[in-house]
């Protein structure tokens, strides 16, 4: 074949086209130290600026004395809730504002560690004694401690998460089995290994920032309204994020706080989140229950699916974190309800993790189904084929693609399903009780829109141009790779810049929608871009192809030429000598025409309000997955081990397999620190967050994970983005929990609805 015949086919000859197994981009800068973070840029004359935390966890401020602060060594400025900061208050993800004053500062405590303070010092050292050394006073209120702080209560029932179809309470008295069942799951949290923070600098009325950043139009956005600046005069930088999980996604208030003190010291300013400070200056996975009730037939035929769900928020924000998300998609049922409350505590307010709502969402209903399969004498994979849903139960429309059949059948034949003995404790290895679970998962393809400046240099070089941002899921890479297919250029004749907000416009790395927004946009400006250079190749007067009788030329592994083979065949960087160009640019946007303004592009960019829901067209779209997971649990102790996990994904094309592997294997391998080990504990007397660091809150490391094996059942989804991929991000720890406990019930015989699973709930 040849290498045309091979584009045409749109393969990659080199495997570096999309589709093929390049390696990260920046993965050697990373592991060599040669990526610099938010955190490492060394400006000039640099301050240090230090948060001093709450010690209680409700009441109020009455009196900070900061006069022994103040007089510390180096000590530049001590900002209380005293100073008004002049900030306006600035958007919300959607777009929304209210009007007013903002006040990153407050004497009112919603959650113990609630910042009360900041100091900014010439040292980091300085900054930290001198934080020491105010002095809070307050009148403490009692606190509410958690999700089951007896003082809790029910909480509010969010009106838009209400479910209903059928007679789900009538269908489930008259079922002929039922299963009951309370799940719950703790807080957990991001652990990105680069904590969070910022470096402020302030150059006349523009600011630059450097900050760790899933978007950094959105957060460039917000720093703008708070200073009331045109948004053109903030530049958010980011090019290298050391992971964000959901956790990096807004401006927080202690960037408000850097460059206040920034414009104030007229001297750049650096904020460091300590590692236990990333317990409280943004909020993990919202603690969660949910009791769920299922009915069925004897044969196994769902008859209602009954869920109440609940999920603890801030005293003084709103984080919904839908244990109802994955609840009325998976399985055919012909009477659902669900509902969902939210019940606020003393905490800082939580926020996306991960697989937000879907996550705790599959723990649910994933370990129901499973009890339901013990209650009929079912076997769990038969159980959930024949609840298989033809189509989306809950707004009626056609899947876009669910391969979800196959992914059963591909994930039972690789693990050797067949083999399983169906009863509890009846698989042993002499002393350990081995038991096989599996579950299903899911996660929305969410639509949104992109763009991307393309340059061809004198030199034959290809550079684009995004804002868009790569925590260490892959966006360099495939990026690369798009536009290498689509302008006909070797892969490694591509450079990929990304990371600042004053380059073209992206939507959030959010919701699993960078990869299918972003190639779509690089695709439409690459292709631009080739058809660009075809033109001037025919029509300059300086050009080799002037006279060559062609109506089009071909470009395949950066050489131009006539499709026929006849004529010269020449690369871009010669073309480019020829035409006397120094460098060609294009650049194009995804949106359609009647957003293709300047305030849809502003809306665009910088506001979720325009993303589009899995169901908003004729299809409803979501990636699907399968886990099967084997643990193996010591008859005396109760530890468990994961010692095998086989799991199969539908989601849709992939742009980089390679890439995809490592997200769904570290999706899963965040499953199992969920399931085993992660739990934030909260001292019930103080409202304290107490394991704040990584020695006390246990994440999965090497020893804990076995081999895991991924498998790809996924076919092109033409409706789900431009290149028929579908969001690879989030799904692959949905459902991976839920495995977990059913193949600890199946080794042990009891049935944990409670994470983490850990030892004193097993003996
Ligand atoms: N990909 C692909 N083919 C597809 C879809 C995706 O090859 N059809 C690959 C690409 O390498 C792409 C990556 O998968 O870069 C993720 O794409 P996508 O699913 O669109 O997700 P986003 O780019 O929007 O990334 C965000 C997503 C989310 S929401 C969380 S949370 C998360 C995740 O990505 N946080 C991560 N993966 C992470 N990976 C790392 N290393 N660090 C994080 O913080
Ligand atoms: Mo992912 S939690 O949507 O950043």
């Amino acid at each position: 074949m040849t290498v045309l015949e091979t584009r045409q086919r749109g393969e990659a000859s080199d495997g570096s086209g999309i589709g093929g197994r390049h390696s990260r981009i920046d993965g050697r800068l990373k592991i060599t130290g040669g990526a610099t973070y938010a955190l490492e840029h060394r400006l000039e004359n640099l301050t240090y600026a230090v948060l001093v935390p709450s010690t209680i966890a409700a009441g109020r401020v009455t009196e900070i004395d900061t006069a022994a602060a103040k007089a510390a060594p180096g000590v530049l400025l001590v900002l209380t809730p005293d100073d008004d900061l002049g900030l306006a208050i600035a958007s919300d993800w959607f777009g929304n504002r209210a009007e007013g004053n903002y006040r990153p500062l407050v004497p009112e405590i919603a959650f113990n560690g609630q910042a009360v303070a900041v100091v900014v010092a010439e040292t980091l050292e300085q900054a930290t004694a001198a934080a020491s050394l105010v002095k809070v006073s307050y009148e403490e209120a009692q606190a509410i401690a958690g999700l089951d702080d007896p003082r809790a209560g029910d909480g509010n029932l969010v009106d838009n998460l209400t479910v209903t179809w059928g007679d789900a309470e009538a269908a489930l008295v008259a079922a002929a089995i039922k299963v009951e069942g309370e799940y719950r799951t703790p807080r957990e949290y991001h652990v990105t290994i680069e904590p969070h923070g910022l470096t402020a600098a302030w150059e006349g009325d523009r600011l630059t920032i450097f900050e760790p950043s899933q978007w950094t139009h959105g957060m460039a956005r917000s720093y703008a309204e708070w200073f009331g600046l045109p948004y053109e005069n903030v530049t958010l930088i980011s090019p290298f994020i050391g992971g964000g999980f959901g956790s990096k996604a807004s401006a927080s208030f202690y960037g408000a706080l850097a460059a206040a003190s920034a414009k104030r010291l007229g001297r750049p300013v650096k904020l460091a989140i300590t590692r236990p400070q990333t317990f409280t200056a943004y909020g993990g996975r919202a603690a969660t229950r949910q009791k769920i009730a299922l009915g069925a037939s004897e044969d196994g035929v769902l008859q209602a699916i009954v869920h109440r769900g609940a999920n603890e928020t801030s005293m003084v924000g709103t984080w919904v974190e839908n244990t109802g998300a994955a609840t009325p998609l998976l399985y055919a049922v012909p009477n659902f309800s669900s509902e969902n409350r939210l019940v606020p505590v003393n905490t800082v307010t939580p926020g996306a993790l991960r697989a937000p709502g879907k996550n705790p969402s599959a723990f649910g209903i994933e370990s129901a189904m499973d009890e339901l399969a013990y209650a009929l004498g079912i076997d769990p994979v038969e159980l959930r084929l024949k609840n298989y849903a033809e189509k989306d139960p809950q707004s009626g429309k056609p899947w876009s693609t669910r391969q979800l059949r196959e992914a059963l059948a591909a994930g039972a034949e690789a693990f050797g399903w067949s083999r399983r003995s169906p009863e509890p404790r009846s698989m042993r290895d002499g002393h350990t009780l081995v038991g096989w679970g599996v579950a299903i998962g899911t996660f929305p393809v969410i639509r949104a829109y992109g763009e991307a400046l393309i340059a061809i240099g004198r030199d034959g070089r290809v550079e684009v141009i995004s804002g868009a941002i790569d925590m260490g899921q892959g966006t360099y890479t495939i990026l690369a790779q798009t536009a290498a297919e689509a302008l006909g250029v070797p892969v490694d004749q591509v450079e990929v810049r990304l990371g600042d907000s004053s380059m073209p416009g992206a939507a959030v790395a959010g919701g699993s929608m960078l990869a299918g927004v972003m190639t779509g946009a690089v695709h439409k400006a690459a292709s631009a871009a080739r058809e660009e250079l075809i033109a001037l190749a025919l029509n300059d007067p300086n050009s080799p192809f002037r006279d060559s009788g062609a109506n089009t030329l071909s470009v395949a592994e950066g050489l131009i030429a006539s499709p026929r083979g006849d004529g010269p065949a020449i690369s871009i960087a010669e073309l480019m000598v020829q035409l006397g160009r120094d460098r060609i640019e294009v650049k194009r946007d995804t949106l359609p025409g009647a957003l293709a303004n300047d305030e849809g592009r502003l809306k665009a960019w910088t506001t979720m309000s325009l993303m589009r829901a899995p169901t908003d067209g004729d299809y409803s779209m979501h990636s699907w997955c399968t886990h099967f997971v084997e643990v193996r649990v010591d008859e005396d102790f109760g530890t468990v081990r994961v010692s095998r996990v086989v799991s199969a994904f539908d989601c849709g094309r992939l742009y980089n397999p390679k890439l995809v592997e490592s997200q769904w294997k570290g999706g899963i391998i965040m499953g199992i620190g969920q399931a085993l080990l992660e739990e934030g504990l909260v001292d019930p007397r103080r409202a304290r967050v107490i394991n704040n660091n990584l020695g006390d809150y246990l994440v999965a490391t090497n020893a804990d994970i076995p081999d895991i094996e991924v498998i790809s059942v996924g076919v092109p989804d033409p409706h789900a983005s431009v290149l028929g991929g579908k969001g690879v991000g989030e799904v692959g720890i949905v459902g991976v929990a839920p495995a977990i406990a059913n193949a600890v019930f199946h080794a042990t015989g009891k049935r944990v609805r409670d994470l983490p699973i850990t030892l004193e709930k097993l003996i």
